[in-house]
């Protein structure tokens, strides 16, 4: 058995006294437990939870002056006999029939008006409720003042609907007496299905051996003596018992006193609720049990993570890109600036992508719900990549919770996963890939190649100009001289020269600095990844740990007594 359950005090508390606050703090707990797992674990698991809370806060606010006590028992054991002798009234037939006592009757002592709200939630039909006062013996009658006594049907009945009336009132009642006789105080059906399940309820149960007129007198402490040994089994030690005769009112003065402690005292409603709340945090505690909460996935499962989802966002394809890009926007910055004209012509590689284009506008995330972006769907082995590092990152923070919870993590860490692709798609297109400056020495080497250019047209222009002069039989041009050659010349193939040696001595510049702009894109982007795996994977997966330290913490405070 589990820590928690331990900590309920298995001992018999006899009248060790139930404060109000203190139960209703309890009752609390139970509350925020619930509300803890709600949606997380099984409800078919939570139903006791839930069906005490519902009563005893019902119960709570129903009169408190009231102590409700059940006479159950096997037919014939003479609770109808019990019931009339202590209510001095014959209001329950005794009949030679059995099951005698169909449905449930009521006596209450005192006026009926307080204790009629108790027993339409108890379920008493109004004609079955009688009242034991009299101004006759009003006197004698004041020491049971406040009890609602209910004569049960059998609850080994034949009849499948007297069974079901028992079981519903046994859950509802603040105090049971069992009543037995000397034939079958020792049948199985009363400690197996019943006595044994109350063993949380000692302090509202008392048992009585009636009929014990039937008995040699020298017999009856034997037979109480056995009874006390199969009570100890059934987890009932120290429950008092006591042997009763209805027919004869001398044999019914223990009892009488007994309930009559019980009505004074009026702790009987607490201790049964008391007791169905150790009852109820017993069965949980399986469900929660003494695991610490785990703090979260740890970082390789995180680090798995980030991977396959930048993976399957296709970061892989958009740095390449990236990495293209700036050689393309480059090569138009900087290259010759006779097939930069050229260069511009082929498609940027960002914007096949749809991603933000040469003058560097950012996609806006919020401004579409749908794909973003052209980057390429994940293929089924990223799809399924992405499938086993989310399940490795619940499987790790589950870490040894109890099994009803890590089918609950990963859920909570799946819960997104149909969101997960457009998040991922917004955030890539909403990343700043860094391309959206150009550098100032691409500015500084396109300026050179324009210089060089014009100075090869110069050339160029000049040389054709002294060419048509001689053509047209004009005074040719006086050129310049640079050494041997030409100055028109000078220009146009030392312009030309000149651009294509720039071109080429700025072609490694251009791919080293491309490889540092994927690098940069590929920083970014795994940043940017990784928040969205925080959020649509881990951040679920925390609150689930979270609510299970909610549950523990709530559990904990339920078992204390
Ligand atoms: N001698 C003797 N007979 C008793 C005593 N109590 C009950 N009886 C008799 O036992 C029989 C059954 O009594 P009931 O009071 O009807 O028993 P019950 O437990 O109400 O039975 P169901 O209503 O069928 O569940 C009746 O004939 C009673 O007269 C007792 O203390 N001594
Ligand atoms: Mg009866």
């Amino acid at each position: 058995m589990s820590n928690i359950a331990g900590r309920v005090r298995e001992v018999f508390r006899g009248d060790q006294r139930v404060d109000a606050d203190a139960l209703i703090a309890r009752l609390d707990a139970v509350r925020r437990f619930l509300s803890a797992v709600d949606g997380l674990l099984p409800d078919a698991d939570l139903v006791p939870a839930h069906t005490l809370v519902e009563r005893a806060g019902t119960r709570l606010a129903l009169s408190r002056d009231h102590t409700v006590v059940a006479l159950a028992g096997a037919t014939g054991s003479g609770k109808s006999s019990l019931f009339n002798a202590l209510a001095q009234l014959e209001l329950s037939p005794v009949g030679v029939r059995r099951p005698t006592t169909g449905v449930t009757h009521a006596c209450v002592w005192g006026p009926l008006e307080g204790a009629n709200h108790l027993l339409d939630w108890i379920g008493v039909l109004p004609r079955h409720r009688f009242v034991r006062e009299s101004a006759l013996d009003a006197d004698d009658e004041t020491a049971l003042h406040g009890l609602i006594l209910l004569d049960l049907p059998d609850f080994d009945s034949v009849q499948r609907s007297h069974r079901l009336e028992v079981d519903r009132l046994l859950g509802l009642v603040d105090q049971v007496v069992w009543v037995v006789d000397p034939q079958k105080y020792a049948d199985r059906v009363i400690h197996d299905s019943y006595l044994r399940e109350f063993h949380r309820h000692r302090e509202v149960t008392l048992v009585v051996l009636n009929q014990a007129d039937r008995l040699p007198p020298a017999e009856v402490p034997r037979v109480l003596d056995d009874l006390r040994r199969l009570l100890d089994t059934d987890g009932l030690t120290g429950v008092p018992l006591l042997a009763t005769t209805a027919i004869d009112p001398a044999g019914m003065v223990g009892l009488r006193n007994a309930l009559e402690r019980t009505v004074a005292e009026r702790q009987a409603a607490l201790r049964r609720l008391a007791g169905d709340v150790d009852t109820v945090v017993a069965g949980l505690d399986e469900l929660v049990g003494s695991a610490r909460p785990a703090g979260g996935p740890d970082d390789a499962a995180v680090n798995g993570l980030n991977r396959a989802l930048a993976g399957a966002a296709g970061v892989p394809a958009v740095t390449e890109a990236v990495e293209r890009a700036y050689r393309h926007r480059a090569g138009a910055a900087t290259g010759w600036p006779v097939v930069r004209g050229w260069r511009r012509l082929r498609p940027d590689p960002l914007r096949r992508l749809h991603l933000p284009g040469p003058t560097g506008d950012q996609a806006d995330p919020a401004e579409s719900l749908v794909a973003a972006t052209s980057v390429p769907d994940p293929t089924a082995a990223q799809r399924s990549a992405l499938g086993l590092a989310i399940r490795a990152v619940a499987d790790r923070a589950a870490g040894d919770l109890p099994a009803a919870w890590p089918g609950a993590v990963t859920s909570a860490a799946r819960s997104r996963l149909g969101d997960l692709p457009d998040a991922l798609d917004r955030t890539i297109a909403g990343t700043d890939l860094g391309l959206d400056r150009r550098p100032v020495w691409w500015r500084l080497v396109g300026g050179v190649q324009w210089l060089v250019t014009l100075a090869a047209v110069v050339g160029l222009g000049w040389l054709v100009l002294g060419y048509a002069l001689r053509a047209l039989g004009l005074p040719a041009l006086d050129n310049p001289m640079v050494g041997q050659v030409p100055l028109p010349t000078v220009l146009l193939l030392g312009g030309l020269l000149a651009g294509l040696l720039v071109a080429a001595l700025t072609r490694p510049v251009v791919r080293w600095a491309a490889r540092r702009a994927r690098a940069r894109a590929d920083q970014r982007l795994t940043a940017r990844v990784a928040q969205v795996g925080d959020e649509y994977v881990l951040t679920p997966v925390r609150t689930v740990l979270g609510s299970y330290a909610e549950a523990r913490d709530a559990l904990r405070d339920a078992a204390r007594r």
